[in-house]
């Protein structure tokens, strides 16, 4: 296990426990969604393990099983919210240049827009 249960500090995992409210959108024992308070798109819904893990790079090997939970509760996620068909993101901002800002793991589903690639604006074509 790559870090403890719970963490005091941590806002999700304050959300997690219902000390901050939260619209939530789907809940089972290992994961939990709720409505980004700051949404970009008519459909925006963090994904998150109810442990806390501050980031992706903190994953360890015994943590496979959260990692297919998340995603599957993704999966289902974009069937409450509507989109599945549609189409939708699931983005994970992780670290400093991704402009992580919450160190509790977290995928941002998006959808129910059109959406630009990249991800970033300007030239899409690094070379070398
Ligand atoms: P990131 O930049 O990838 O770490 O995204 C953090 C997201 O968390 C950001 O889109 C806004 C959202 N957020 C921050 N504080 C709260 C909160 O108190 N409640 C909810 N629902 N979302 C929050």
């Amino acid at each position: 296990m790559s870090t403890s249960f719970y963490n005091p500090e941590c806002l999700f995992c304050r959300i997690v426990r219902g000390e901050i409210p939260a619209t939530e959108v789907y809940r089972n024992e290992h994961v939990m969604a709720f409505r980004d308070i700051t949404p970009v798109a008519s459909q925006h819904v963090l994904i998150i393990p109810i442990r806390h893990i501050a980031s992706l790079s903190d994953l360890q090997s015994e943590d496979l099983d959260i990692a297919g939970h998340i995603l599957l509760a993704a999966r289902k996620v974009a069937e409450i919210t509507g989109v599945l068909d549609s189409g939708y993101r699931l983005v994970f901002n992780n670290g400093q240049d991704a402009l992580q800002s919450v160190f509790h793991i977290h995928g941002h589903l998006i959808g129910g827009r059109k959406m630009g690639w990249p991800p970033f604006p300007g030239d899409a074509i690094i070379h070398g």
